[in-house]
Order: C-alpha cells, then structure tokens, then sequence
C-alpha cells in the first residue's frame, strides 16, 4: 500500500481532504500530515487516533508515494518539485502546473487515465468552477460536441478558503446585530452582496479565474478549439459553486437526450423539474460528492445549444475529493 501525505492539512480543503480518505476508505499504509512550522505539534483526530501535523520541509517527503498539496501555488511551486524528486507523485490543487504542457489535468470521471502520464510526478487538479461546470458539459460534449460556452458562477465564499468563511459568518452576525460591517477579505461587503471580480484582472478584460475555464476546459476535454467565456461572481453562500451555463453543440440536441447523457455519466445527477419546485441549488450539494444538474432547457438564441445550471461542492469535488480521487486511481493500479 501507500503513504500518502497532505500538504495544507490544516487548511479547509486539507481537512476535507481527510474527510475523503476516511469516508471513502482509501487504503494506505500511513499518512503524514504537513504544514507550516506555526501549524507543526497541532494534533488532528482521524479515525479514532491523532495525528500531529509535521513542518513542511523540502526533505520530508522521504517514503513518501502520494503528495496531495493544497496549500496555494507559492507552496506548490517551493515544495512540489522536491516531492516529485523524493519519489512521491504529487496530486496539487493549486494553478501552478495546470497548464505545464507535460502535467496531466485530471477529473478522474472525464480524463481519469491521464493521471496516469506524469513525467514529472505532478498532476494538478483543476480550479474548482472548472471541475463544477465540466461534470455538466463532459457529458454533453461525448453526446453532441461542445463548441463554446457562455456563462456566469457563483461562486461560494469557501473559494477564499477558511478566511472567506470566517468572513461571511462575522459579516452575517454583525448584519444580525445591526453592527457595522468591515470588508477584509473582499474589496468590498460580501453579506447580502455579489462581487462581480475573483482573482486579478487579465489583458483581456476578464479575470484569470474567468480565463480558467476556457484554458482548463480545453485541457481536460482536449478541445483545443473550445471557446469559453464567462462572468465569475462571488457571493453569500458558504461552500458550494453554481454554474449558469449556455452551452452550443456541433450537432443538434434535445433537453431529453442531454438529461440523458448527464444521468448516466458517473458524479453528477440530473434534479430538473422546476414547474414541481425541483431544482438544485448550492446547498442541496454541499457535502456531498455528486454535481447537480437542473433548469435543462433549449437556448432562445443560438441553435444546437442548452441553457442549464449546476451546482457542486466547491471544497468536496471542486478540491478535496478530485484530488482523492485521482490518489485512488494511482493506488488501484499501485501508483
Ligand atoms: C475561488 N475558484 O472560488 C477560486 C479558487 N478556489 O475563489
């Protein structure tokens, strides 16, 4: 069996990461913890026992077989390399090898055999709207071929990590108390709010989470001609993604035949019957494994095309659990 090691353990995707080994029973021989030296000696429980978080040093990747790095990309770049050179096949979560031309992106239930080409022992896990909006079009791509895509997120403040929220929760209770509210996280109120700008803006007039979906979309579906454009929003909700989405097809498509190829796609489930109150929203996903899929209908502008909406949990599969995912591909085929 493997070691496996979480790298930003202590952070809220490297939590749910553990949740994910537990919950899926993923089989290993140990498992190490790292963090930053301010975070090394804390205890964590897992499975009855406690682990203690080590500091995260170039050299304690020894023994290692599977890195899982969630610990933003400055932490990736510094200490992905060194993991790879130890031995271990390091799974990130961070932007900083998506695009490397010899690093597989990976959504196991779309590419899942690309994880298994990494010259570099690196594969990365893409941005988490990416991995939300591809559980939809994945599907509808190998049944009508996807040409472009228009839409707009809403994106969880969990995507700011534990800082964005502990942000909308203090900014909830000062609302609740008619106490003054003061932005930290945000350039601006995110309670009872919507900040039209994640990330930093890019030449193009969109942002670089905006530029992900085209640029990772490709990558994972191998579209190189995929055209993607959209509006990415933060907003109120705690750690679910939602996905507005018009997608155009080469070849003609039906609302039933797109039900269709979603429901029998793995990890992702078609909730659309809105005349009868049955639509998904962001917490009807949270926590749990699967993307939904819902407001299926014929796009009023463009032929071929859909307009739908998904949601997903942006900490669980957006992060933690593609992550283990790919971890379990490795491990079933002994890395
Ligand atoms: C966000 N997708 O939601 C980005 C990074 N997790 O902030």
């Amino acid at each position: 069996m493997s070691t496996i090691a979480i790298v930003g353990a202590t952070g809220a995707v490297g939590q749910e990461m553990l949740e994910c080994l537990d919950q899926r029973n993923v089989p290993f021989d140990e498992l190490v913890l790292l963090a930053s030296a301010r975070s090394a000696g804390k205890r964590i429980p897992f499975r009855g026992q406690e682990l203690v978080v080590r500091e995260l040093t170039h050299d304690a990747f020894e023994g290692i077989d599977i890195a899982l790095f969630s610990a933003g990309g400055g932490i990736s770049k510094e200490f992905g390399p060194s993991a790879a050179k130890a031995g271990a096949v390091v799974i990130d979560n961070s932007s900083a090898f998506r695009m490397d031309a010899d690093v597989p992106l990976v959504v196991p239930e779309i590419n899942g055999d690309a994880a298994f080409n990494h010259p570099r022992n690196i594969i990365a896990n893409p941005n988490c709207t990416t991995i939300v909006s591809l559980m939809a079009l994945a599907p509808l791509h190998r049944a009508f071929g996807l040409k472009s895509v228009i839409g707009s997120s809403y994106q969880a403040v969990s995507g700011s990590g534990a800082q964005g929220i502990a942000e909308l929760d203090t900014q909830a209770k000062a609302y609740a108390a008619d106490e003054e509210i003061t932005p930290s996280v945000y350039p601006v109120q995110i309670f009872s709010n919507a900040i039209p700008l994640i990330g930093s803006m890019t030449e193009t007039g969109y942002t670089d989470e905006e530029m992900k979906l085209t640029k990772e979309g490709a990558k994972i579906l191998d579209l190189a001609g995929l055209k993607a454009s959209i509006t990415c929003v933060r907003v109120p909700v705690m750690r679910s993604h939602s996905v507005a989405i018009t997608a155009q097809f080469d070849r003609p498509v039906s609302v039933d035949a797109a039900r269709e190829a979603i429901d029998a796609f793995d990890g992702v489930q078609v909730i659309d019957d809105p005349a009868n109150g049955k639509f998904p929203t962001p917490l009807d996903c949270t926590n749990r494994d699967d993307c939904l899929v819902g407001r299926i209908r014929p796009s009023l502008v463009l032929d071929n095309a859909l307009d739908l909406w998904v949601v997903g949990d942006q900490v669980r599969k957006g992060a933690a659990l593609n992550a283990v995912q790919i971890a379990e591909l490795l491990i079933a085929r002994g890395n």
